[in-house]
């Protein structure tokens, strides 16, 4: 077995009077964050999807495989193809698919089939897993990927909104055809679909009330 190499992990203290402070205002800047499906055209520079993906990808990973791949979508035709794909499916999904229940679980939210956020957001992120690594054709184990990834994604958009975005976690069910419109190898999965950017000025979102902490937290 190689020895592990360590490094001193050095990142300076804070007092816990500052680390109340910070904590605290890092709350409030997430409860102002919204799942928004109304969005605007105007563009957002390369970059910013490129920094957002690297907090994403600073994510923890089981045994630090980072079992994912981040496949961003600006051209046209590319947006119209998934969108194309994804409300066929999702037309079937809202037509019979889902439960009676579920149909009524999503009434708040006013969700429907069409999907056409797909074409105007400038960015579509699309989060994939990988089952297992491919190594110059040969299968490497990954570990814990559904956590990993769904971490990842949770550092995702944390990063789309610090950065002044919106973004919306779409699930498309099933979701293959993702990995033949964007011809990712047999071992990715599509985890995720997020599409990034500006709202539109007339956003709304619905009127959602998270739980208190009494709902959320035991205390042992
Ligand atoms: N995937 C569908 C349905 C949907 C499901 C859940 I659970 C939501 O929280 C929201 C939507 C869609 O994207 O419309």
């Amino acid at each position: 077995m190689e020895k592990p190499k360590f490094i001193p992990y050095n990142r300076p203290i804070v007092e816990t009077s500052e680390v109340l402070v910070r904590s605290h205002s890092f709350y409030e800047e997430m409860d102002t964050r919204r799942t928004v499906r109304l969005f605007s055209d105007k563009a957002v520079p390369k970059k910013v999807i490129e920094n957002i993906i690297m907090t994403a990808s600073s994510a923890p990973s089981g045994a630090h495989k980072q079992p994912w791949t981040f496949c961003v979508v600006s051209d046209p035709k590319i947006k119209k193809a998934i969108r194309i794909a994804a409300e066929k499916e999702e037309y079937d999904s809202y037509n019979g698919r889902m439960s009676a229940e579920w149909l009524r679980d999503l009434t708040p939210l006013g969700t429907d089939w069409n999907k056409p956020f797909l074409e105007i957001a400038p960015w579509l992120i699309i989060v994939f897993r990988k089952a297992y690594d491919l190594v110059d054709g040969e299968r490497r184990r990954c570990y814990y990927v559904n956590e990993s990834v769904g971490i990842a994604s949770g550092f995702l958009l944390v990063a789309i909104h610090q950065a002044g975005l919106v973004s919306l976690t779409h699930t498309p069910s099933p979701m293959n055809f993702l990995q033949k419109i964007l011809n990712r190898p047999e071992n990715e999965r599509a985890f995720l679909l997020v599409p990034v950017g500006y709202p539109a000025a007339d956003a709304d979102v619905p009127d959602l009330k998270r739980k208190p902490l009494e709902e959320v937290a035991v205390f042992y």
